[in-house]
């Protein structure tokens, strides 16, 4: 009942339903009703009631609750099932346990906040409440281990191009998979895969996308930004998520089928710095250069100071 009376009220547009109205729909009382519209207010739902007008919703504060995402999705097998937590420590930790436990190809988490987001290499990813998409998506792949990294690719172009489409963003990738806008990081993406020798269990797909402005902590402040300061406006994240899993789903089908050869001159064009000058650091080693794009591998190509190129399969960027 509390979620046919949430369906109302997010479809009447903030505008005033009445008592009466709601009654009759639903077929149950005004005590009734009242008693769901507090169990909604704890949930975190703001109304305005008056008289003889009804109650009016103010908020929307879960725009990515499931059912918005399910409404009009026109996807095949990804995110047909959303495990949709108001809060979590990290959906990733979520993830891998749901995956143990057998949950099916395409099966998506997501939160509306996280208390330890986990970035790469041990990072954190900092996950404000309500001001994100914080989602992984797990995957039963039928590629090698070889062919994963490049996955990862695909996910951040796949994330831009869906900036492009439902706001209009001009967004980039910072090799290899950090989605920057103006210069400043908007999202993150993390790979994590689960199995042995040559065969994958389970891959799962960590999404952190930056949608409403946020109180960002010291040390990312400069570097941070988010989709509601580039449109001035507040973002729906639901529209944004649909369109994602939408293409991200076209993408991954055409991966399997053909690898990542089909991908790499989009992502060349959605590259971020190329002709720049920059430090690949690796885990023991470090090169200087400038960017020249990725090759059919998603390897970085990097022009050298005596004019060389060079390929980098993996390291992180500082410009
Ligand atoms: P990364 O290691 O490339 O980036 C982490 C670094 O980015 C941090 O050390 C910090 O400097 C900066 N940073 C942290 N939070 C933010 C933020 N909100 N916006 C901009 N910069 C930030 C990137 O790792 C991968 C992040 C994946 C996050 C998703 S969220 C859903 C899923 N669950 C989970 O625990 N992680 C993934």
């Amino acid at each position: 009942m509390r979620n046919k009376i949430k369906e109302l009220f997010l479809h009447a547009n903030h505008q005033f339903i009445s008592g009466e109205d709601i009654s009759k729909r639903l077929g149950i009382s005004r005590t009734a009703i009242w008693k769901q519209i507090e169990e909604l207010k704890k949930e975190g739902y703001q109304f305005e009631a008056v008289r003889r007008k009804g109650y009016r919703l103010l908020n929307n504060p879960d725009d990515i609750h499931p059912e918005r995402i399910y409404e009009g999705q026109a996807t095949e097998w990804l995110g047909k099932e959303i495990v949709f937590y108001k809060e979590s420590i990290s959906t990733q930790q979520d993830a891998h346990e749901l995956a143990k436990n057998g949950v099916g190809h395409g099966t998506i988490v997501l939160t509306n906040q996280q208390k330890k987001g986990r970035g790469r290499l041990g990072r954190t990813w900092f996950s404000e409440k309500g001001k994100g998409i914080w989602m992984s998506i797990i995957l039963r792949p039928n590629f090698s281990y070889q062919q994963a990294p490049t996955i990862t690719l695909i996910t951040s172009l796949v994330l831009v191009e869906a900036l492009k489409q439902v706001y209009g963003i001009e967004a980039q990738i910072k090799w290899p998979n950090d989605v920057y806008i103006q210069g400043k990081k908007c999202a993150g993406i993390l790979t994590e895969i689960h199995g042995e020798q040559d065969q994958i269990h389970y891959l799962i797909i960590g999404i952190g996308i930056n949608s409403h402005r946020m109180t960002y902590p010291m040390d990312i402040v400069h570097r941070a930004i988010s989709i509601e300061e580039i449109i001035q406006a507040e973002p729906k994240r639901a529209t944004l998520i649909q369109a994602f899993l939408q293409q991200f789903e076209r993408d991954y089908e055409r991966f399997e089928k053909d690898g990542f050869v089909p991908f790499y001159a989009r992502y060349n064009n959605a590259l971020y710095g190329k002709g720049r000058k920059i430090t690949v650091s690796q885990l023991t080693q470090q090169y200087s250069g400038s960017i020249v794009g990725i090759d059919q591998n998603g390897y970085l190509l990097m022009e050298t100071e005596n004019g060389k190129t060079i390929k980098i399969a993996s390291g992180d960027i500082a410009f």
